[in-house]
């Protein structure tokens, strides 16, 4: 979504219940998972080939042209599974002492990222490719904005020690293009399914509506 606003690209979104997943989306989402982009009923599922397919059809170009540098930043979006397991390690755990031994993990998965965001950039940002929002951004943005909102109520101070990440972090949810895309209500649903799933951090949030679960 980050990137088909990025790219002013007119589309529709139709969001699922993935407890209850319809039909129709089992069909053409072979994992199950989302996001799935459908082109003229031509399903195209994972982010990181929806994102490359994007680029390659609609400008401007965000992915970088030297081949050399491309490949590098591709190889810093296969990081993101890692990643996001690292900072969801924290935060979606049933009690403190498990959120303790994720707070051991994630700070690995962060000095990562800080490095390659002190060495591997060449720029001062605010983003991975320097000024434009590129594919790398679109694929952490929403793995770090989910970590900045629970992080509000659980003031791990993780991040403290890699002032990159923070920045850089702080630069993707500035921007309207990453905060827009996700639905206005996306904060009281994603407290629901903190609550749902009963994590200990579910509890921080007092007054969050129950009415999205
Ligand atoms: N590798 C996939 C991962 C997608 C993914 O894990 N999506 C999650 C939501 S963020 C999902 O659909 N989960 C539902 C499920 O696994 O049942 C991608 O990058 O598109």
């Amino acid at each position: 979504m980050i990137l088909l606003r990025a790219k002013d690209i007119d589309f529709e979104v139709t969001y699922i219940n993935l407890q209850e997943k319809p039909d129709w989306f089992l069909e053409i989402s072979p994992h199950g998972k989302v996001p799935v982009l459908s082109v003229d009923g031509v399903p195209l599922f994972e982010s990181n080939a929806i994102a490359e397919y994007l680029d390659e059809m609609v400008e401007p170009k965000l992915h970088p042209a030297d081949p050399i540098k491309r490949a590098r930043n591709r190889a810093w979006t296969d990081f993101v599974p890692d990643f996001a397991k690292g900072l969801s390690g924290i935060y979606y755990t049933k009690d403190a002492s498990a959120m303790e031994e994720g707070l051991k993990v994630a700070p690995t998965r962060l000095a990562k990222l800080e490095e390659a965001l002190a060495t591997e950039r060449g720029n001062d940002g605010p983003y991975f490719n320097g000024e434009t929002l590129c594919l790398v951004d679109a694929a952490y943005a929403p793995f770090l904005q989910r970590f900045a909102f629970v992080e509000e109520k659980l003031q791990t101070g993780v991040l403290k020690d890699f002032p990159l990440v923070q920045a850089w972090s702080d630069a993707l949810l500035a921007s309207d293009t990453v905060t827009g895309s996700v639905v206005s209500h996306f904060e009281d649903e994603f407290v629901a399914s903190l609550k749902r799933r009963g994590f200990y951090v579910g509890t921080l949030f007092e007054g969050a509506s129950a009415a999205a679960e």
